[in-house]
């Protein structure tokens, strides 16, 4: 058995040259990388992917960071519950309050730029990879 999730190493993590730093924990970890893509995100395709926020009071800020630059996007894949092992490695949303060794915990301070996307459940999973790479 094997199960994939949707990561996005987002417009900071791009900007501060940390894609390597970065991709190495999800390897090192033994996730597989099955699709990578650095791309240019639009106003359509991130309200597509961020659905649930839409109208929300930091929704403009998100869109404004997710586009101001490239995000390298890619599919990962692991034995089982790959969704949930890629959440525990990114840390809490609030990289000022995610533990020390995460992703976010150790490489973030600011709230919206918090390097890294993941989805969040096997069902968002599926809808993401579709949106990011629907011939996989
Ligand atoms: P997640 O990325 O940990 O799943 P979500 O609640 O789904 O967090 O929010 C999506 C993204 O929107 C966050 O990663 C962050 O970049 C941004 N965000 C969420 N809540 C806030 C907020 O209250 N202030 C500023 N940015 C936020
Ligand atoms: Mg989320």
């Amino acid at each position: 058995m094997s199960d994939r999730t949707l990561v996005l190493l987002k417009p900071d993590a791009v900007e501060r040259g940390l894609v390597g730093a970065i991709l190495s924990r999800f390897e090192a970890k033994g996730l597989k990388i099955v699709a990578l893509d650095l791309r240019q995100l639009d106003a359509d395709t991130l309200s597509r992917h961020y659905e649930e926020h839409v109208g929300k009071g930091f929704y403009d800020d998100l869109v404004a960071f997710m586009s101001r630059g490239p995000v390298v996007a890619l599919v990962l894949e692991g034995p089982e519950d790959t969704w949930e092992v890629v959440r525990t490695m990114m840390g809490a949303t609030n990289p000022r309050s995610a533990a020390p060794g995460t992703i976010r915990g150790d490489l973030g301070i600011l709230f919206t730029e918090n390097l890294v996307h993941g989805s969040d459940s096997l069902a968002s999973a599926e809808r993401e990879i579709n949106i990011f790479f629907p011939k996989l």
